[in-house]
């Protein structure tokens, strides 16, 4: 049982693995893990995929003859060991040039080297057999918005995305596109703070059934948000392409905790919802393992990741076939009766009625008993 197997779907970041436990204050507690070698750990640990920003695994300033060797070397470890590559992904946060952003930069060199350097990502992810890009645009935003006019920056964005999606269509990859929010870190404010921001920035798109989210727990946490709103919002508009599994207390640093380990109720209905919608993309996680760790640690970190997500898919197979929470649950979700699609005499018989405010307003929920047996369920005794 919890046994991680492909169907699952199971993906991690090169960077994940990688982790070195750098932080503002301290340096690297762990030593690099070359890629192929990730790779080996995540076969061992039983992962199904790996995903990575172009510089996880080709140094910025490879030559083209180095870039070849690491990619044809990469691709026999993938195989090797039996690991696909889902998803790749662009870095334009980390090199010194996207200090101002990447995308939205003011300067146009900064912009026209982003585009390239996606491009050539793109290039490298269609090779590696990825259908899915994402974009976290981590340098996109401001420390002061006395730096340009703040209706700019969409624009920008919406040109680089519309390019992007042009080259998509010409080199004929048939990638995906998912763009993940983020509230802050490392800008002081990041643009598209949120996955609802994203939605509603997508349809202005050229290319809109192009492009959907990536929405990370942690991030709508940073925010204050429930995560579970926006990955459904994005589900129930067609465009939850990727997800980043993780977790996260509000109010804190980037903490890229355990999958689950941090908000296991919240978590428990985001598993529930992934596996009762039929969402067929990957599993992927965002996170790394405690600064304390060592290696063996970062193996316990990876499978406590899977582990705690089949866990929390049995407690909710367990929930929907608990005879008591269904019973409930169909009480409080009554089938309504005739449309309420809008006619004319529709709306008129609507304004004439009458309605016994009172009565219905005394009607208790029993939310508080169904949430009882949900965490009764959750902690094992029910
Ligand atoms: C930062 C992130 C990023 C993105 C990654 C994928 C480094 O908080 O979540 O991880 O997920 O860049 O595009
Ligand atoms: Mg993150
Ligand atoms: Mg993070
Ligand atoms: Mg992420």
């Amino acid at each position: 049982a919890y046994q991680p197997r492909p169907e699952h779907k199971f993906s991690f970041g090169l960077w994940t693995i990688a982790n070195r436990g750098r932080d503002p204050f301290g340096d690297a507690v762990r030593p690099t893990i070359p890629p192929n070698d990730i790779v080996a750990l995540l076969r061992e640990v039983g992962a199904w995929g790996v995903n990575l920003h172009d510089n996880d695994l080709v140094p910025i300033d490879a030559t083209p003859s180095e870039r070849d060797k690491i990619v044809r070397d990469f691709q026999a470890a993938c195989r090797q060991h039996g690991i696909v590559v889902p998803m790749a992904t662009v870095n334009l946060f980390f090199d010194p040039i996207f200090k101002d952003g990447a995308f939205t930069a003011n300067d146009a060199d900064v912009r026209a080297y982003a585009l390239q350097k996606t491009m050539r990502a793109m290039d490298l992810g269609a090779e590696l057999g990825a259908k899915l890009f994402v974009l976290w645009g981590g340098r996109e935003g401001t420390e002061t918005d006395a730096c340009r006019r703040p209706e700019e920056p969409f624009k920008r964005l919406r040109e680089a995305i519309d390019y992007l999606c042009e080259y998509n269509l010409d080199k004929k990859y048939g990638f995906k596109f998912a763009l993940e929010a983020k509230p802050n870190e490392p800008r002081g404010d990041i643009y598209m703070p949120t996955t609802g921001a994203y939605l509603g920035f997508i349809p202005t798109l050229a290319h809109p059934e192009m492009v959907g989210v990536n929405p990370e727990v942690a991030h709508e946490h940073m925010a204050g948000l429930n995560a579970l709103h926006a990955v459904a919002q994005a589900w129930e508009a067609g465009k939850l392409f990727h997800i980043d599994l993780n977790d996260q207390n509000p109010g804190r640093y980037d903490q890229d905790f355990r999958f689950a380990s941090a908000t296991p109720k919240s978590m428990f209905w985001l598993v529930k919802f992934l596996e009762d919608s039929g969402y067929q993309g990957p599993r992927h996680f965002d996170a790394h393992a405690y600064r304390t760790e060592d290696i063996a640690g970062v193996k316990d970190f990876a499978r406590g990741c899977m582990r705690s997500y089949l866990i929390l898919k049995e407690k909710a197979q367990r929930w929907n076939a608990d005879k008591e929470i269904q019973q409930i649950f169909s009480e409080i979700n009554p089938q309504t009766t005739g449309s309420s699609k809008y006619s004319h005499d529709g709306a008129l018989s609507l304004l004439n009625r009458t309605y016994d405010r009172a009565a219905i307003a005394k009607r208790g929920l029993q939310y508080e008993r169904l949430d009882q047996l949900t965490m009764e369920l959750l902690w094992g005794i029910r």
